[in-house]
């Protein structure tokens, strides 16, 4: 039984990085704003791979508030929690707008599996650690590696996967946009570079995620905390519709992008 686990694992695992080499869409990250991202772009048809630096999918949400595992989520979000088999309940009311809660990992989870079953590859305990350019510098893929080399501090070269778009979705640390302005060219931001995460402000935060979510440099997205993170906006807390609402605008954008060929 031992050699064919072996055989079996070694076998489909490479049929899977296979399939992951050549894809439309390459996402960076399996938060909430990544993997709303990629369920959407899967449900359009098309070939999406999420790269996970770590083993486990969910990126913040899991740790819902101070690691109380509850989400808040605004009434303009809910649909996608509808769509994604998400329960939630009201709770609140601030500013005219009415406020759920949903529990932190049924979210996580129904995230995950939502993604899978659109037709989403989801590759984790890999790092994305640099982007592949083509010849007028536009992105054109992403560079990867385990994870745990990284962690080894090992000298190991890493393996290119090819995509028309790149998403970067990793939260607070917006690390695709930061390696693109220190090696590729100017970001699309006040100052061509990563601006900085603001203080703690929901309300105007919610909003600017959404207004933050585009091409940020030629080929390459941002979504979620890490749209605010490269502009200069506010965080939220543990506020999670725009998260989701920035991953599905993210998905949007591509989707017109490629159907005008201007991919
Ligand atoms: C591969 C990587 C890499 C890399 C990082 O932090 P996330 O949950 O990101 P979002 O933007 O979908 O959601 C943000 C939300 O969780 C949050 O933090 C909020 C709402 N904060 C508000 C506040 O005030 O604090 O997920 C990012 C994911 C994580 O799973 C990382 O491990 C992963 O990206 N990641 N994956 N290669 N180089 N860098």
């Amino acid at each position: 039984m031992e050699l064919e686990t072996s055989r079996a694992i070694l076998k489909k695992s490479f049929e899977d990085f296979l399939s992951c080499l050549e894809a439309d869409v390459a996402v960076v990250g399996a938060g909430p704003s990544g993997l709303t991202a990629a369920y959407f772009l899967g449900c359009a048809g098309l070939r999406v791979v999420v790269f996970e630096r770590r083993l486990n999918i969910g990126g913040g949400i899991w740790g819902g508030g101070m690691m109380l595992p509850k989400i808040v989520i605004e009434a303009v979000a809910t649909p996608i929690l509808k769509e994604l088999g998400v329960r939630f309940e009201e709770v609140a009311a601030s500013g005219g707008e009415t406020l759920y809660v949903a529990d932190a990992i049924e979210t996580a989870a129904c995230l995950c599996l939502g993604a899978i079953r659109a037709g989403v590859k989801i590759l984790n305990g890999l790092s994305v650690e640099d982007v592949v350019v083509d010849d007028q510098q536009r992105v054109r893929g992403v560079v990867v590696n385990w994870t745990a080399v990284e962690l080894a501090g090992l000298h190991v070269d890493p393996l290119a996967f090819r995509s028309e778009f790149v998403i970067d979705a990793t939260g607070h640390e917006c690390n695709v946009c930061k390696l693109v302005a220190k090696k590729v060219g100017r970001l699309a931001t006040k100052t061509g570079d990563v601006v900085g995460e603001r203080s703690m402000f929901a309300k105007q935060a919610e909003q600017e995620v959404l207004e933050n979510t585009r091409e940020i440099y030629p080929g390459l997205l941002v979504t979620g905390m890490a749209a605010n993170a490269v502009a200069g906006a506010h965080r939220m807390g543990a506020v999670f519709g725009g998260m989701l609402l920035s991953g599905k605008k993210a998905a949007e954008i591509v989707i017109n992008k490629l159907r005008e060929g201007s991919a």
